[in-house]
């Protein structure tokens, strides 16, 4: 099995830089796009064969050092209770949305082994499948990100009923964060349980706020969820995206590895956090449009400072968009091993 992924979560600096991309399995691929024109998406995620059969597809094209357990953020909190439906074009949408007491009261904290029985199953025949291979990363979605979507009853540009929660009710968000937290910590050991080798938090919608506020009403929900699953012996990663502002807040969570975008550069983050850290990131994902001297040039940019930090995994700093073309993918993971072997 090929361990410079788990090794360099562990901070040991490794030839080649391991790199995989976020959202790696979708609908860039036509194989990917081939199981969607007859499934949805929500059906995907919940028939293991199917899920487990659209994680490994990146891994065999692409040639990246891990596989990321194919589901969504968004699939636990059906569990908790709320409605979760994808639209075509419009993305998730959780109605009705959480923003009173009696919407909190209605929740209730997941059950991995009977809400999602499939994301078990799931990574437990990616285990089989990925003996000879690449690690497998579970995920969530951190408990802030999660609240947004609760609120907004789906995505949003302001947050406005999130922040408006947060200020005019305080207690009635830390309630439900409250609840949101202790249910990603059990749905997290689950996946641990079942096999996962290593975990990834996304806190996406987190820098929309201050960093007072982030560090009162969405970093100490993270904490409790890195601090609890401390004993389940697996790396985990954070990646706050747009964090730039609130970076030596993220550090101070004591995460093993921070998922960093594309705005503040490797070297601005070493030079604010010290050497003592291992990042993953964070190539622009726009920047697959390049031709390919530049997009090499990019590369070579991003490992060279890199090299500064404690270990670095190589990886986009946002999903791959469905706008790039397989080859272009493939070339990147190809052009990453070779600049840095
Ligand atoms: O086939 C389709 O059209 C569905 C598109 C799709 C896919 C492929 C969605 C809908 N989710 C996913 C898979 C997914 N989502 C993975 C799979 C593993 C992989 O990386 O290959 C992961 C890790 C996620 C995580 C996720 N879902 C995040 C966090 C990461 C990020 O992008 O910041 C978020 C915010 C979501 C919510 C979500 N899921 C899907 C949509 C359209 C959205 C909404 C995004 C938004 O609110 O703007």
């Amino acid at each position: 099995m090929n361990e410079a992924f788990l090794r360099a979560c562990k901070g040991e600096r490794t030839k080649p830089v391991p790199v995989w991309l976020m959202r790696q399995a979708g609908r860039y691929l036509p194989a990917y796009q081939k199981i969607r024109s007859d499934t949805d998406f929500l059906t995907l995620c919940k028939t293991p064969e199917l899920a487990a059969k659209v994680t490994l597809q990146p891994v065999d094209i692409l040639g990246v050092d891990a596989a990321i357990l194919f589901s969504d953020i968004l699939i636990p909190l059906e569990g908790m209770g709320t409605g979760l439906e994808f639209h075509e074009g419009r993305g998730p949408v959780l109605n009705p949305p959480v923003r009173t007491e009696q919407d909190i009261n209605r929740l209730r904290p997941i059950d991995p082994v009977a809400h999602v029985p499939f994301v078990l199953e799931t990574i437990r025949i990616l285990r089989k499948e990925l003996s000879d291979k690449v690690p497998l990363i579970g995920f969530s979605g951190a408990p802030f990100t999660l609240a947004t979507y609760m609120i907004e009853g789906g995505t949003s540009k302001s947050f406005v009923y999130t922040k408006r929660m947060l200020f005019e009710t305080p207690s009635l968000f830390s309630r439900l964060m409250d609840l949101i937290t202790e249910s990603t910590l059990s749905y997290l050991k689950a996946q641990v349980e079942a096999g996962a080798q290593a975990l990834q938090v996304f806190d996406t919608w987190a820098g929309s706020l201050c960093k007072e506020d982030y560090e009162r009403h969405a970093l100490p929900y993270a904490t409790r969820i890195i601090d609890g699953l401390r004993d389940a012996g697996v790396p985990i990663i954070y990646f706050v995206f747009n964090g730039g502002h609130v970076l030596e807040s993220i550090h101070s969570s004591g995460v093993d590895v921070i998922g960093l975008d594309w705005r503040t550069e490797i070297e601005t983050v070493v030079s604010r956090l010290g050497p003592d850290i291992v990042v993953q990131g964070n190539l622009d994902p726009c920047a697959l449009f390049l031709p390919e001297i530049e997009l090499k040039q990019r590369i070579a940019s991003v490992l060279s400072q890199g090299r500064k930090a404690k270990a670095h995994i190589f990886n986009l700093g946002h999903g791959i968009l469905p706008e790039i073309s397989p080859e272009k993918a493939k070339l990147f993971v190809k052009m990453v091993h070779e600049l840095s072997a």
